[in-house]
């Protein structure tokens, strides 16, 4: 942590860009507008990028920072020779798009992360896999270096901590982190608002893709794995973004024999994007590693482009060869 303070400390005022990851979550968001407060407080001015419009859910936390889509930059903010601040991001094409391309004349990667999969793609790479969110990186940081943290940032940060916690209850969760969230309650972090966006805030079109994911359910060895899918279909009738469903694998792993929660989705014709959560006895990141995807060891992901019945039959399978064979325990 003393070399990320040491190195935001002797970074020059060149113009500075804030990335994240596609399908950003409340910890990509949360980290983004965190980090830019940080560097607004030492005086840059950051503009702050996603490949997508964020999720509607999050838009409380643009206050005085907007995170702008790439296609609706203008020309001259494409063509700054930026610093970029690549957070949460465990490889470089997280990101989605490639850099070079939308910012061609970029100087210098920093990526800032805490997935234990991170590459350390950056020029500068502060990566602190004990740490439970990005956000707590920028938290802790930002309140090391000015001894406070503007209510907007703390609730920022906040959201960030809280969403890749589940509310401080995953096992990633440490004492550092419980007392950054006593800080950030002192900072006056708005949670009020927190809850009332994330948490009660479902469309019609989520309760409906909602009532499908439960409706296509299946468990497989008594349970242990438990799965369900949203097909292409189910997401263009009721117009759901990947982030109006981020929550939903949630729901296999209210089982109580499940160790190992499946959600297959399909935003992209024939391209299946899997989540894994697990309980507590398998490493989803090591589970995720074989099909060439990653994540942390409760929850991770990887993609498969096959059809759906494709996609669930090729995974499934080697799956449940590989839990019998006992290959990703913790
Ligand atoms: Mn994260």
């Amino acid at each position: 942590m003393n070399e990320l303070k040491k190195y935001l400390k002797k970074i020059v005022k060149t113009p500075v860009m804030i990335v994240s990851h596609e399908s950003p979550d409340g910890d990509a968001i949360g980290s983004s507008i965190g980090m830019a407060y940080l560097l607004k407080e030492m005086g840059f001015n950051p503009i702050v990028v996603n490949k997508e419009s964020i999720p509607a859910k999050y838009r409380f936390l643009e206050n005085d920072i907007k995170i702008k889509c790439i296609d609706e930059l203008e020309e001259t903010e494409r063509l700054d020779r930026y610093n970029v601040f690549v957070m949460d991001s465990a490889k470089i094409d997280r990101i989605g798009f490639s850099l070079k391309e939308i910012f061609p004349n970029y100087e210098n990667i920093v990526n800032i992360d805490h997935h234990v999969s991170n590459d350390y793609f950056g020029d500068n790479n502060f990566v602190f896999p004990n740490m439970a969110a990005t956000s707590e990186i920028v938290g802790s940081v930002y309140f090391d270096m000015f001894g406070y943290i503007t209510k907007n940032a703390a609730t920022a940060i906040y959201t960030g901590i809280m969403t890749d916690t589940g509310n401080l209850t995953y096992e990633a969760t440490t004492g550092v982190t419980v007392a950054l969230v006593s800080i950030l309650h002192e900072m006056k972090a708005d949670f009020n608002s927190m809850r009332k966006y994330l948490y009660e805030n479902e469309s019609v079109g989520q309760m409906n893709g909602l009532k499908t994911i439960l409706n296509n359910m299946d468990i497989l060895m008594d349970g242990f794995v438990t799965y369900t899918y949203l097909s292409y279909d189910t997401v263009l009738s009721n117009g759901l973004t990947s982030g109006d469903i981020e929550n939903y694998v949630d729901y296999p792993r209210k089982v109580a024999a499940c160790e190992v929660a499946l959600l297959f989705k399909e935003f992209i014709k024939d391209e299946i994007k899997v989540s894994i959560r697990t309980k507590g006895s398998i490493d989803a990141n090591k589970l995720a590693g074989i099909f060439g995807g990653g994540g942390h060891k409760r929850a991770a992901g990887f993609r498969i482009k096959k059809p759906m019945d494709q996609a669930m039959k090729f995974a499934l399978n080697r799956i449940v060869e590989g839990l019998k064979n006992n290959e990703w325990n913790n």
